[in-house]
């Protein structure tokens, strides 16, 4: 059974996840044809997770080679290799051949070849974690946060039947349980699909759909049809068989819009409580174990929050479940971080950038908790000359799924020039952080910031009708340090700072939401940048880096529940 939806329960499926061979070699030329007979295996890797935290390898850049054994059963012919996620840049070898590469940080891909002769194979991984510009576009030195290297979500081996399926996807029609099914096949041949379904263990229905690009889709009713929203997360199932393949995938039924300046979820308006997350821990990186998965919700809900920002990348599918389960609403962005001219300028960027939608939205779009797609966070949003690529990746999701909100978090403030390309206005805001120097009291900075760039979006015709989010706000503070003058990096400043921030935006009902920078202190820059990050950590959680409560927890929990309880008020 996989770690997360959707489960294929009735062709062979491996679990590649335990302990594999390991070598990490430097200055590899080009890690696309590497020359696998020369590499010594001198060590032992987990997957998932991530080579450049463990003693040996610690902060370094290089390649990684990752080995095993695989055993197939003799009449496999086709199989299908899923990765649900590495960084930075991976390579996949079967028996010395290279059947796939993974140049898509953070997303699930899959790789289709043949099985050859004999069941016992060889595996290898190529993962190379060193920034090249050419071979991995999407992830930079200089991002504040600390790109891993490994293969830090599961593998799986799929042994692939002559009809099978890839995905079904299911879009709520209407609130009363009307459904669109689209199935999507492996190898879609011919005009018409036998298919049978079955809704929630009920009853199996068998329909003929014509296939049109690869896919078949049809209507559906569930039988008992009750909502998802976050205070009753309800969750439904849709058994489908082709052939003598089954997938069985998990959706909610829900519906999110933007209209009349709110956010509106199943129809009502929503107030979004919540907090920035990266996926990062000192040891484990993004492969975070299922423990601290739901550490990191419980911790969420204890302070009263309904939503989370993934940032700044595709989310673990497993804790998109988790959140599924738990009802917290999710904004899943693309890789990206303050990307200006010389990245948008550049095809090789932009091209990986258009491809991200197509991973993102295929693997998450089940999940009612995801409403917001987002894209290039803090990316060049004032420059004309990339408008047409910020209208590009808005149409990009948009194409692909029409059935949830598309964002980007600006820091531009009333610089920005694409905000009426997407559906909510999201800014990224630090005052009284990156304060003025001369400020006696920079927590006076918050107001009237956020005054003006509310009163900036209002007089604007074409975004005055937007929803607004705070998508980053936030202080640093060490973990630890207290003292009585309350200044920067002292846990006391980020929780008056919070409390300042929170009493704002309670009173102020022009904002739908707000994500807090940040949930946990996050590693990042390990070079001279770090000067401006104490510890080469970027300090801004709530929680330190190993979920450690600051001073400000209190002030949020108290803030986010108060707004929680007011919200259910009839
Ligand atoms: C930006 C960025 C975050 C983080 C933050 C900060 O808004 O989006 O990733 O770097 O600034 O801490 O300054």
């Amino acid at each position: 059974m996989s770690t997360h939806y959707p489960h294929y329960t009735s062709r062979p499926v491996q679990s590649l996840d335990g302990i594999w061979d390991f070598a990490f070699v430097e200055n590899v030329p080009d890690p696309r044809s590497p020359d696998l007979s020369a590499v010594t295996y001198t060590h032992r890797m987990a997957v998932p997770g991530v080579f450049d935290t463990l003693p040996d390898f610690a902060g370094r850049r290089g390649t990684g080679f990752y080995r095993r054994r695989v055993t197939v059963s003799p009449k496999a012919r086709e199989l299908l290799l899923r990765c649900d996620g590495l960084g930075i840049w991976g390579a996949f070898f079967w028996d010395g051949q290279l059947i796939g590469v993974h140049d898509m940080p953070y997303s699930g891909m899959s790789f289709r070849f043949e099985a050859g002769d004999g069941a016992e194979h060889e595996l290898v991984a190529v993962v190379d974690n060193r920034f090249d510009f050419a071979r991995q576009p999407l992830l930079s030195q200089y991002y504040d946060y600390y790109c891993f290297g490994g293969l830090f979500r599961s593998l799986e081996l799929h042994e692939i039947p002559a009809k099978a399926l890839d995905r079904v996807h299911v879009r709520t029609l209407t609130l009363k349980g009307r459904v669109e099914v689209t199935v999507r096949f492996l190898n879609p041949r011919g005009k018409t699909a036998e298919l049978r379904y079955r809704i929630d263990g009920g009853k199996a229905v068998e329909t003929a759909c014509p296939v049109q690009n690869g896919c078949a889709t049809f209507t559906a009713k569930v039988p008992s049809p009750t909502l998802w929203s976050p205070e009753h997360p309800a969750l439904h199932t849709i058994e489908v068989s082709f052939g003598t393949d089954t997938v069985v995938e998990r959706f909610g039924l829900r519906t999110v819009e933007a209209k009349g300046k709110r956010i509106l979820l199943n129809g009502e308006p929503i107030q979004l409580r919540g907090f920035c997350r990266h996926e990062s821990h000192p040891e484990f990186g993004p492969a975070l174990p299922a423990q601290v998965l739901l550490e990191d919700l419980q911790l969420l809900r204890q302070m009263g929050c309904n939503f989370v920002r993934g940032s700044h990348y595709p989310q673990d599918p497993r804790f998109l479940d988790l959140c599924d389960e738990m009802g917290i609403l999710v904004w899943e962005e693309t890789v990206g971080w303050g990307d200006r001219a010389y990245h948008l300028q550049e095809e090789t960027f932009r091209a990986a950038q258009l491809r991200q939608p197509e991973y993102m939205v295929r693997n998450s779009y089940n999940h009612p908790c995801v409403i917001l797609w987002g894209f290039l966070n803090e990316g060049d949003s004032t420059d004309p000359n990339y408008r047409g690529f910020y209208a590009a990746m808005a149409s990009a999701f948009r194409a692909l799924d029409s059935s949830r909100l598309v964002v980007y978090a600006s820091m531009f403030d009333s610089k920005d020039i694409n905000f009426d390309l997407v559906d909510v206005v999201c800014l990224n805001t630090y005052p009284g952080w990156y304060a003025n120097q001369e400020s006696y009291r920079p927590l006076d900075e918050v107001a009237p910031r956020l005054d003006h760039f509310l009163e900036w979006v209002d007089s604007q015709p074409a975004i005055a009708d937007k929803p607004v989010i705070i998508s980053e706000i936030g202080a640093g503070a060490i973990y630890g340090w207290r003292d009585r003058f309350r200044a920067h990096w002292t846990e006391e400043y980020q929780s008056d700072f919070l409390d300042v921030v929170l009493s704002y935006i309670g009173s102020h009902p022009r904002i739908s939401g707000v994500s807090l920078w940040l949930f946990t202190d996050t590693r990042t820059y390990s070079s001279a940048r770090a000067l401006g990050r104490p510890r080469a950590f970027n300090n801004k959680g709530v929680f330190d880096e190993y979920r450690r409560p600051k001073l400000a927890v209190e002030t949020v929990t108290r803030h986010f529940q108060s707004q929680a309880v007011a919200s259910t008020r009839p």
